[in-house]
């Protein structure tokens, strides 16, 4: 993403370093999940749960743009696709490798989040001006534009990090009934892509994970709560 001077001014440079990209290679966990793990030198850090509540509008315009917006642990963060460098994959990351792994940007600051989502939904929403601090708390511009809860659960999360430097492999089990894993790493805005998918293939190979795309938790959920949305999503090719 290219930011102007205006922007970079506007955010601030904490701001900034919380715009990562999220590069994930999701797997399916069985009974030696934990044994393995424990085989190949990870530590677990700690166990948490959490709620997450994802809005969108009734016509689904936010996640049709494979945008997702959601409020975990009572803070706002916004999911967006990012754009794939061509470089990263023909400069020595397998492919097939990269195209298991996702990548999103991942913004906190919630006034940006506010003006991405805005920006998306402009046709429908009244031309409100964006507050520059706005409250966590304060849902009101929720409604304002149109945006509704269509999927809330809980997920129990176990981490673990291995000696490849900053990578976190998550265990999470959602109180709807389907666990997966997931090996994580995290990239500051303009770092080295490719550098955390090859951190991603070593420690995928160290688990023994097969080719196999994994879909996430809120495919499961939206297949078994909220048909309608889940096949307009398949049919848009973000599922
Ligand atoms: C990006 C996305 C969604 C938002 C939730 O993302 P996910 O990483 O699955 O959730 P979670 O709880 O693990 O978040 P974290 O704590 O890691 O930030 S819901 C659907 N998508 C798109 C998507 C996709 N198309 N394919 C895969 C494999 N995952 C997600």
């Amino acid at each position: 993403m290219c930011l102007s001077l205006f922007d970079a001014a506007r955010l601030g440079f904490k701001d900034l370093m919380k715009m990562s990209v999220e590069v994930e290679r999701k797997f399916l966990c069985n009974a030696d999940t934990l044994k393995t793990l424990e085989e190949i030198g990870a530590v677990c850090i700690g166990q948490r749960q959490f709620r997450d509540q994802y809005f969108d509008t009734p016509k689904f315009d936010l996640t049709l743009r494979d945008m997702w917006l959601r409020k975990r642990k009572e803070c706002w963060e916004l999911k967006c696709p990012t754009a794939v460098n061509g470089t990263e994959e023909a400069s020595g990351v397998q492919a097939k490798a990269a195209a298991l792994c996702s990548r999103y940007r991942e913004i906190t600051n919630l006034a940006e989040i506010q003006r991405r989502v805005k920006e998306v939904i402009k046709d429908i929403c009244q031309d409100r001006e964006t507050e520059a601090s706005p409250s966590q708390e304060d849902e009101t511009w929720l409604s304002e534009i149109n945006l509704v809860c269509f999927a809330d659960f809980t997920t129990l999360r176990q981490s673990f990090t291995l000696e490849e430097q900053g990578l976190q492999i998550d265990l999470d089990q959602a109180n709807f009934g389907y666990h997966v894993g997931e090996i994580e790493v995290l990239v500051p805005e303009g770092g080295d892509v490719q550098s955390a998918l090859e951190k991603i293939e070593r420690t995928a190979g160290k688990l023994g994970l097969s080719d196999q795309a994994v879909e996430g938790k809120m495919h499961i959920y939206l297949q078994r709560n909220h048909p309608e949305h889940y096949n307009k999503l398949l049919n848009a090719h973000v599922l």
